[in-house]
């Protein structure tokens, strides 16, 4: 099975998924030894490879020794066309619906088109909705937009049913990376509820229970990743 069928079929099954999201900038080569016996005894079932802003050269090779180490699947979770590489297993191919900057929307993708043409990479279209979160977050100033406010359920839901028309295969709530506040569980439930296509969910959440939380209300993917950036014990 390809990555995204095997996503609908736990979707199905009501089997919820977590990823762990490794910022290539923030990691090295060198900790991957501590990293990898860590994310190989969490409940992880998919990494997530990716940043705002990005601007180290290692990606291919932290790529190359993940799929060494980790039987996860690798999913490049990109801010910008130059985070593509070939080793991965997949790209969450993003588009920030809940933002009017062309170059977020469409601009970025006809850059990364032809490159991605050439590489095995399976791509999962995906519309990136970003949710108001307490703080201004990378995302928020990399892509110089406004994220949605988290009490306009109805926009919130209308942007995510316009995406799943346009033929994104996912939809990603995302409340920023190192967000004050996570996405609040009743606009999860409301979008979950609204769409047909799995729902993932990040940003903020920083405890066990904020990822049953997420979980609960119809996260079908939960996204960690400052919380084990900052404790490699998170899990246990
Ligand atoms: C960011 O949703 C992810 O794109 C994860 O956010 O770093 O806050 O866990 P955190």
């Amino acid at each position: 099975d390809n990555l995204y069928t095997q996503i609908i079929k736990a979707k199905t099954k009501n089997q919820k998924l977590l990823a762990i999201l490794l910022d290539p900038d923030k990691i090295t080569v060198a900790q991957l030894s501590v990293l990898i016996p860590k994310i190989n005894q969490s409940p992880a079932t998919h990494l997530f490879i990716g940043g705002s802003h990005v601007t180290t050269n290692i990606l291919d090779e932290l790529i190359t020794i993940l799929k060494r180490d980790c039987a996860l699947p690798v999913v490049l979770f990109p801010g910008n066309p130059s985070q593509i590489s070939d080793k991965a297993d997949g790209i969450l191919f993003l588009s920030l619906i809940s933002g009017r900057n062309p170059d977020y929307l469409i601009a970025h993708q006809v850059q990364a088109a032809p490159i991605l043409k050439r590489t095995h990479l399976e791509i999962i279209p995906t519309g990136y909705v970003l949710i108001e979160s307490g703080t201004q977050t990378a995302v928020e100033s990399v892509s110089e937009t406004k994220p949605l406010d988290r009490s306009n359920i109805d926009l919130v839901v209308a942007t995510a049913l316009a995406g799943e028309m346009l033929g994104h295969q996912l939809i990603y709530l995302e409340a920023g990376s190192g967000a004050k506040q996570a996405v609040p569980p009743n606009m999860i439930t409301a979008v979950a509820q609204n769409i047909k296509i799995p729902l993932i969910v990040g940003g903020g959440i920083i405890t066990l229970q904020g990822i049953q939380l997420a979980h609960d209300a119809g996260a079908d993917l939960v996204v960690i990743g400052t919380a084990f950036e900052n404790d490699i014990n998170f899990f246990n």
